[in-house]
């Protein structure tokens, strides 16, 4: 366990945090198809290479693959695995297999993928694999999310968290609250109150250890289509009032996800939730990253630019470890600006992302 304590301590090492690249196939080739690119496994390798080659190991203390990609290797045949470690980045590997629905429950959902991650996360952790990820996602709605949906989804990121640890691997835990919805910032308070008592109430009652676990939050907000927006300052109150509310300072990280936020919005919420911390002396975790979306997007544009010979090589290779560094410093809370991103106040790309 000393061995796993450790490896999540280097997963939250301050000034750094995760890169979530796990996304399957169905939801990358959504991405690529729409930025022009066809989805095939080529594609998907050589766009991944554009992080993994980017020299991002001074922000970035682990990456999420997707299975697929564990296996890869980079154009100059070098396995993916062993160009992140190169950096210092630890590889992580996604072992849901994908949400289904809850009987009973409309439009609500659970994960799947408890039967074989046993057996699944042995052969990951012998392919290098040192952390892994396993997403629930709860919607906020009319008399969502029923009391039997959190309450299954609690169940199993705990099932799967102590079966992570048994084969050796950190589990990194993500019970995502979507950002789809027109409720308030209070209602989404009280719903991921609600659901981190849950889980970690689960986690205790699987004889998880949360020293050796981080968990992969959205922050707390309104919906994308509340009436009133929140200030920075309205999101780090509520975000930080949540957890303290309800994870022990045992878990030695929270690593949000970005979950359809801009990359700049993504940056100022993160920065103003480490500020607020230092200064109510309340950073009782590292408070930092798992983005996806957030730290892809602009790189995905530049990189089939590059494709069309319209930007210069190496320009999407930049873009990553520019986007990487705002967040590493936001996760100091000494981001200051201007964003590195060429999606920044692109109103659209909430759209765009939606669903996605
Ligand atoms: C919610 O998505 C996770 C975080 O990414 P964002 O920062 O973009 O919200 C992400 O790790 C997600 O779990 C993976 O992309 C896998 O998603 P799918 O839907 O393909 O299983």
């Amino acid at each position: 366990m000393d061995q796993l304590r450790d490896v999540a301590c280097r997963l939250s090492e301050p000034g750094k945090g995760i890169l979530a690249s796990d996304e399957s196939t169905g939801t990358i080739g959504k991405r690529l198809e729409k930025a022009g690119l066809n989805n095939t496994e080529d594609i998907r390798k050589a766009y991944r290479e554009q992080f993994y080659t980017a020299g991002i190991g001074c922000s970035i203390s682990g990456a999420i693959l997707y299975k697929e990609t564990l296996y890869q290797t980079s154009s100059q045949d070098v396995p993916f695995v062993d160009c992140l470690t190169r950096q210092a980045v630890l590889p992580g590997i996604k072992v849901d297999q994908g949400l289904v629905p809850v009987e009973g429950c409309e439009g609500e959902s659970s994960t799947r993928g408890l039967d074989r991650l046993e057996a699944d996360c042995k052969s990951y952790r012998q392919q290098g694999a040192r952390f892994c990820k396993w997403r629930a996602a709860l919607r906020i709605g009319i008399g969502t999310p029923s009391q039997k949906a959190i309450g299954i989804n609690a169940q199993q990121l705990a099932q799967y968290a102590a079966v992570a640890q048994a084969c050796d691997l950190v589990p990194v835990v993500e019970p995502e609250i979507l950002i789809d919805g027109d409720h308030g910032i209070h209602r989404s308070s009280a719903v991921s109150q609600e659901v981190l008592q849950a889980c970690i109430a689960q986690l205790w009652r699987h004889n998880v250890d949360l020293e050796a676990t981080l968990l992969k939050p959205m922050m707390v907000m309104p919906g994308a289509d509340a009436q009133s927006k929140a200030s920075p300052e309205d999101v780090s109150c509520a975000t930080l009032d949540a957890l303290r509310r309800c994870v022990p300072p045992a878990v030695p990280g929270i690593m949000f996800l970005s979950g359809g936020l801009s990359e700049e919005e993504a940056t100022v919420y993160l920065n103003s939730i480490n500020k607020h911390a230092i200064e109510h002396n309340a950073r009782h975790w590292a408070l930092s990253f798992s983005f996806g979306r957030a730290l892809q997007a602009s790189v995905l544009k530049l990189w089939v630019a590059e494709r069309e010979g319209k930007a210069s090589p190496g320009k999407a290779k930049e873009m990553a470890s520019a986007v990487a560094a705002a967040n590493a410093a936001a996760s100091l809370g000494r981001y200051q600006g201007p964003h590195p991103s060429i999606t920044s106040g692109d109103a659209s790309l909430r759209e765009t992302y939606r669903g996605w």
